[in-house]
């Protein structure tokens, strides 16, 4: 099975990847839904960090660390760096953020070792806001830069309705890197396709592809 198929079989597998009826974060309503904090055992968060790895070493993308930004991103980080040295001999920098600054003993918003060439490890894009604010945060920082992006799931949606290139392109295009994921959402629908009974895959792709149609 290609890494991609792989991928959502174990998502669906630790019923990261649910199907139903869920409210997004831009208030579109998705037939699917991702989440990145139910993979909850030692045994997920290894594998989880082996896929992203192998991804991250595929795109041939270089980068002197890692950042996972709070708060879903920091075990993310945290596993792709553990991967990345296990299972590739490459040891590279990592960090996070906090969300509230610290004013007392070390201090400050970043935790961990920042290099100029950052890459940022986090779980989902859908819009493109939270990337957004990561970048963001990183600008903040001195002599750091992104210089990539890689994300277990790409939604494959648009900023907004009628603006045709997706969340992603748009991503790469306005600060010109690339991002990297793991599976995308036309993965999701080749597995359903080809793995599902007659019975069961007729109504969910349908309704996937709806969703897909609109955002
Ligand atoms: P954007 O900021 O719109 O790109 O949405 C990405 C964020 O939405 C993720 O970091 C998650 O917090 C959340 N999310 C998921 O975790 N899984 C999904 O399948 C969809 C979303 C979402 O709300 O769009």
């Amino acid at each position: 099975m290609a890494t991609a198929q792989g991928f959502v079989e174990f998502a669906l597998s630790q019923e990261v990847l649910k199907f139903g009826e869920f409210q997004l974060k831009s208030g579109r309503t998705s037939p699917y839904f991702f989440n990145a904090g139910l993979f909850t055992t030692g045994e997920a968060l290894a594998k989880l960090g082996e896929f992203y790895a192998d991804a991250i070493v595929a795109s041939g993308v270089e980068f002197d660390c890692i950042f996972g930004p709070a708060y879903k991103g920091i075990p993310l980080g945290a596993a792709v760096a553990i991967a990345l040295y296990k299972k590739h001999g490459r040891s590279v920098a990592y960090a996070y953020n906090r969300k509230e600054v610290k004013t007392h003993g070390e201090g400050g918003q970043i935790v961990g070792t920042l290099l100029p060439r950052v890459l940022i490890v986090d779980d989902v894009i859908t819009a493109g806001t939270a990337i957004r604010e990561s970048i963001d945060l990183l600008r903040t920082q001195k002599d750091v830069r992104a210089v990539g992006v890689v994300v277990a799931m790409d939604r494959q949606e648009r900023v907004q309705e009628d603006v045709k290139v997706s969340a992603i392109q748009q991503v790469e295009k306005d600060f010109m890197m690339p991002v990297i994921s793991i599976a995308k959402m036309e993965d999701l629908i080749t597995f359903i396709d080809q793995q599902y009974t007659k019975d069961d895959r007729a109504e969910l792709l349908a309704r996937i592809k709806d969703y897909r149609e609109r955002f």
